[in-house]
């Protein structure tokens, strides 16, 4: 940080809630008033909320929520300020041979990305946007092709546990709250069809969103662990109670496979019974999901009593 700008930052902090006129900011760092101005508008820019009154000066209302980046890299967490897409790094990391379990958190995203090539909406302090890297030994794609439903179970465990909200589950990758989604996970990986390489998990937290920080389109349809609860959360304490229990369900995927977690997603779902329609490339079908399998595929009754197994697409 530019040291004048932070020099304005500490004197505003320290006489917070009173205002600083801007006569005594300008003469206490021999600057122009004009200069102190566009530090004020600088610090705005980085989210810092502060309040311009005539005769009365600059008042600090309000620090901006940013992720503890020191315990996050105590913890051996690599942390962005901002990236395009976390996943994206990832890729690039386990292309130089990361290790297994690495994790790469970002304060924002401005291209992040859902599947398909949809977008994932990132907004600079409000969520918990990360990826984490896999290397499964001698598993095959199909074999690793569930690991998404076995993450969104146990994070949708962990997640009541720490919030106290009912979190649910819609088939396949979606966590919800109140039948609005506030988690979604995108998993990519690179390898043959015997052998993955690599994994990579992406999953996106709606966290301290307030409804006006999503687009109109999505208002009705996506939520955060704060609008639910009504509270705002540590979103760097909250990230790390979840990432143990999800590297943890990682690891029992990969050696007990899909079955071990069969029961908490059906425990924790809101889309077996439901009459419903799934999409994939190329097709659609209706009817009414009556199961999970064991590998994760919904079971789908539709109209003429037929039943389907469906291993992809989302319920539309
Ligand atoms: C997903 O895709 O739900 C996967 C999202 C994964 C995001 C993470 S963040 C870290 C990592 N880095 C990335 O670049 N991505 C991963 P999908 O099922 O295709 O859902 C995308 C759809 O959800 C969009 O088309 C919107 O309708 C909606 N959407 C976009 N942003 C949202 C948000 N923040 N909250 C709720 N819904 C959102």
């Amino acid at each position: 940080m530019n040291s004048r700008k932070e020099q304005i930052l500490e004197q505003l902090k320290s006489n917070s809630p009173k205002f600083v006129s801007g006569e005594a900011l300008s003469a206490s760092l021999g600057l122009s008033r004009a200069a102190v101005w566009k530090y004020i508008q600088q610090l705005r820019q980085e989210d810092y909320i502060i309040r311009a009154a005539p005769r009365k000066g600059y008042r600090l209302e309000q620090e901006p929520d940013r992720l503890d980046a020191a315990r996050l890299a105590n913890r051996g967490i690599i942390y962005y300020p901002s990236v395009q897409s976390t996943n994206l790094v990832a890729r690039s990391l386990a292309g130089e041979n990361a290790a297994e379990g690495t994790v790469i958190i970002a304060e924002e995203q401005t291209e992040g990305r859902g599947r398909r090539g949809r977008r994932w909406i990132s907004p600079r302090g409000k969520g918990l946007w990360f990826s984490l890297i896999l290397r499964p030994n001698d598993t095959s794609l199909a074999a690793a092709a569930p690991v998404t439903l076995a993450v969104a179970a146990a994070l949708a465990r962990v997640l009541r546990r720490e919030t106290g909200l009912k979190v649910t589950l819609k088939w396949p990758n979606d966590l919800l709250v109140e039948g609005k989604k506030i988690c979604g996970i995108l998993t990519e990986l690179k390898g043959e069809l015997d052998r993955v390489e690599y994994l990579i998990l992406g999953i996106g937290l709606n966290v301290n969103q307030s409804g006006a920080d999503f687009p109109p389109g999505l208002r009705l349809r996506a939520s955060s662990l704060a609008l639910a609860a009504g509270r705002v959360f540590d979103r760097t304490a909250l990230f790390l109670s979840l990432l143990e229990p999800l590297r943890e369900a990682c690891t029992l995927f990969f050696k007990e496979g899909f079955s071990y977690f069969r029961d908490t997603w059906i425990g924790h779902n809101s889309t077996l019974g439901q009459e419903i329609t799934v999409a994939w490339p190329g097709g659609s079908l209706c009817g009414t999901a009556l199961d999970l399998d064991e590998n994760g595929e919904l079971i789908l009754q539709d109209q003429a009593g037929r039943v389907h197994r469906i291993n992809y697409g989302e319920i539309v």
